[in-house]
């Protein structure tokens, strides 16, 4: 019997990577996307026993690369059943008069209008096929807000509605619709929103201990894998010592 066939957006490092990992251990085949595609090529090789992978390399921001890979998938790929929207970033963090209008741009055409392109390309399938799940991957950012998280939240809280918004419409197709929305975990994500910045990176994991990749990529694991009756619709992990975007204990 062939494996269900999921698709993992932003698999070239972090959550999605980690995810990768795990869904290839527990009998999924993947679809691996991001822009870097020697890791794509890399995590595709070190997989490679575990599952089939197929890797798609393009720009999540670009509608017409977007349409471009899923119609590049050959047929044996092509019947998706798993779709986590999880490619996404911080690109800043400056209060709201003084950041550059780029990085806007660059977290609103990820953040939302990457999870609405991969999502409106990849449901009609899903439709033709009888059903499927989607888990977009918000964050506490989408639950609360923060001093200079400003448009990264904003994103994110568009998020947590889209998903909402997309339960209901995709209720008569069978399609479950989840978010997940972590609390601080240490990826390349704090390297991302502070552009290459070391040493400031770092600041936010200072005297806490981070969620981990994998304490995330383990919690999707268990929302993809529940009986098809069952649908966790929605799932906040934070880090022990933090108790709210804002009250985080620090040794
Ligand atoms: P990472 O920076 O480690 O990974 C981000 C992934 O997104 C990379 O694989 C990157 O691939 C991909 N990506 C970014 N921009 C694009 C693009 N334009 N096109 C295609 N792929 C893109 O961060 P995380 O793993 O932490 O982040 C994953 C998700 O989790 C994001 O949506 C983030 O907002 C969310 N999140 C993260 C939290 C955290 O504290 N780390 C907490 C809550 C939510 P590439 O660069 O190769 O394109
Ligand atoms: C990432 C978590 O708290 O840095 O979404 O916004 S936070």
């Amino acid at each position: 019997m062939s494996k269900p066939i999921v698709l993992i957006t932003g698999a070239t490092a972090g959550i999605g990577e980690a995810t990768a990992e795990i869904l290839a251990k527990n009998n999924f085949d993947l679809i691996l996307t991001g822009r870097r595609n020697d890791r794509l090529e890399k995590i595709k090789s070190a997989l490679k026993g575990s599952c089939k992978v197929h890797t798609l390399c393009f720009d999540i921001r670009d509608r017409k690369q977007v349409d471009q890979a899923i119609e590049s998938l050959p047929p044996e790929w092509q019947n998706i059943d798993l779709l986590i929207n999880n490619a996404g970033l911080a690109s800043g963090f400056d209060m709201f008069h003084e950041c550059d209008i780029d990085d806007w741009e660059v977290m609103i055409d990820t953040n939302l209008k990457g999870l609405l392109y991969m999502s409106r390309k990849v449901v009609p399938g899903m439709i033709k096929n009888g059903g499927g799940q989607i888990v977009n991957v918000g964050s506490i950012a989408g639950r609360e807000v923060y001093e200079k998280g400003n448009v990264y939240c904003a994103t994110k809280h568009a998020v947590e509605a889209l998903s909402q918004a997309m339960r209901i419409d995709m209720l008569r197709h069978n399609i479950k619709v989840s978010t997940i929305s972590p609390g601080m975990a240490e990826t390349e994500f704090s390297l991302v929103r502070f552009k290459g910045d070391k040493e400031k990176s770092q600041i936010p994991y200072k005297g806490i201990v981070p969620l981990s990749a994998e304490d995330i990529a383990e919690a999707i694991l268990f929302m993809v894998t529940r009986p098809s009756h069952v649908s966790v619709h929605d799932m906040l992990i934070m880090p022990s010592l933090q108790a709210s975007v804002v009250h985080t204990l620090r040794e």
